[in-house]
């Protein structure tokens, strides 16, 4: 009896840990992730995640990697629009100012999600893992919206 009761604790404890890991990666001491969600599109279509990072940090810190459990490939791009003509280029790094914060909105900086790895639809949610230069990764909970979204 007390043997299994001592197990059940060390199972709690184990969870109750494993709760304060995760919150450790969501939320890292210098950079935070909010407004975080996808404009997803039809038929395997590329979806753009939209997210806000702030840095808390006195240092200035660049995005410097994006994956997603979710999808085969996300890529970091910016539009960029010249007369009525919008293009998409690949950006190697984002750099977000001490003490400030960069918007990806739609017309600007977007995630570029591609390869859905199961079936993901509006009112769902997925998950972004951004790498910073100082070495901190954070995952940001992402809601799926329908393709008419704009914020
Ligand atoms: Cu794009």
């Amino acid at each position: 009896m007390t043997s299994i009761s001592r197990l059940f604790s060390r199972m709690a404890t184990g969870l109750v840990l494993a709760g304060f890991g995760t919150l450790a990666l969501a939320q890292s001491p210098n950079v935070s992730i909010d407004k975080a969600w996808v404009r997803w599109l039809p038929s395997e279509l590329p979806a753009a995640g939209y997210l806000t990072i702030t840095n808390h940090g006195a240092q200035p810190v660049d995005l410097v990697g994006i994956t997603s459990p979710d999808y085969g490939m996300a890529m970091l791009h910016q539009t960029t629009t010249e007369g009525s003509t919008a293009k998409m280029a690949m950006v190697a790094k984002l750099t977000v100012p001490a003490h400030g914060k960069v918007a990806f909105t739609p017309g600007n900086y977007h995630v570029m999600l591609e390869q859905p790895k199961h079936a993901i639809a509006p009112g769902d949610n997925i998950k972004l893992l951004l790498t910073f230069s100082d070495g901190e990764t954070v995952i940001a909970p992402m809601a799926v919206k329908p393709p008419g979204t704009t914020e």
